[in-house]
């Protein structure tokens, strides 16, 4: 049987085209991005699309499109074997974490690509991204989808896509994933790494779709010279539970007294701070510097190897699901969805 792939467009590069009047790109519809690609009707598999009202330039990405994309997975699960998530390439690493959150017990792949060059351009890497990431899609062993989980496919790799973050703006190589290894390779033959996928269920739990995402939460990152102002006025920010603080290095942090105490009264007021690394591969290891001790004590919660991306999803998941006080620490150092180690 042919595997039924939903093609879900919401935008970005992939699909726009230049306006002549401002020189800007700007996303057109679903219709004429198909039309730029024949060679979908070569696929071995049964496609079909659904696409934004409005496409947008990821930038404009939020929960509530989040919500959007999990809502059309959900109506459609049944339906169909596998599902591409066509999004812009700025912030798809957050909404492609958001939705590996949201999609609980899921059995299918969903998988995001997007492009750097819009499919028209004659040098776009539209192309090769999308027929893969169907192909990807469609894959199935022993009668079941070879893929259970969210990735997100870009210039020959699949990648974990909570794994993931957007290193650069120009190269078609613009997807790093630091701290877990790609889970497809695409040369002459599909390379499918499967020791590193999410492990298929033999029984599988019916998928459970979250969609309430609290975005009362926010990002600092740590620079020096930050003064007292800048993280006593994020700490103060009306309705704030959660927050992701960058550290240097290993998960470190000035010493400053003032520095300490301000965490230390946030904690105590009940907001949950997540400590990450502001590097793009490595772990946070709190006590292992005498610039992390004073963290662990004041017990941030350890973001260990997760990106910052991942964690801003995981934070507006578990808010959404209103997991509380002790139990959100444990929860949030805890592998959900192969997040970190
Ligand atoms: N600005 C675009 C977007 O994220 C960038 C891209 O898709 N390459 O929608």
């Amino acid at each position: 049987m042919k595997s039924k792939i939903l093609l879900i467009y919401t935008g970005g590069t992939i699909g726009m085209v230049k306006d002549y009047d401002t020189g800007a790109l700007k996303a057109f519809n679903f219709e004429e991005l198909v039309n730029n690609i024949p060679e979908l009707n070569q696929l071995d598999c049964d496609i079909q699309g659904m696409s934004f009202d409005t496409p947008i330039d990821s930038s404009n990405m939020n929960p509530v499109y989040w919500r959007d994309i999990a809502q059309i997975i959900e109506d459609n699960y049944e339906a169909f074997d596998g599902f591409v998530v066509l999004h812009g390439s700025d912030t798809m690493s957050y909404s492609a974490s958001a939705l590996s959150f949201m999609l609980e017990n899921l059995g299918k792949p969903v998988i995001f690509t997007g492009s750097q060059l819009p499919i028209g351009d004659l040098r776009t890497d539209a192309k090769e991204n999308l027929i893969t990431s169907i192909q990807i899609a469609a894959l199935k062993k022993k009668g079941g989808p070879v893929v259970q989980e969210v990735g997100l496919y870009f210039e020959y790799k699949l990648y974990r896509a909570n794994r993931t973050t957007k290193i650069n703006a120009e190269h078609f190589e613009a997807f790093a994933s630091l701290n877990y290894p790609p889970l497809v390779e695409s040369g002459v033959h599909l390379k499918v790494h499967e020791t590193y996928l999410l492990k298929r269920q033999a029984k599988l739990k019916p998928l459970q779709v979250h969609k309430k995402m609290d975005n009362n939460v926010a990002l600092l990152k740590l620079f020096p010279g930050i003064n007292k102002e800048v993280l006593t006025s994020v700490l103060n920010i009306t309705n704030l539970k959660a927050l992701v603080l960058e550290t240097y290095g290993a998960g470190n942090a000035p010493m400053d007294e003032w520095f300490l105490d301000s965490l230390e009264n946030a904690i105590k007021n009940g907001l949950h701070i997540i400590n990450v690394t502001q590097c793009s591969g490595g772990a946070v290891a709190m006590g292992h510097y005498e610039t992390s001790e004073r963290l662990k004590e004041l017990q941030l919660i350890n973001g260990k190897d997760i990106t910052s991306e991942a964690a801003m999803a995981k934070v507006m998941y578990l808010l959404g699901t209103k997991v509380s006080g002790k139990l959100f620490k444990t929860i949030f150092e805890t592998s959900l969805r192969g997040e970190m180690v």
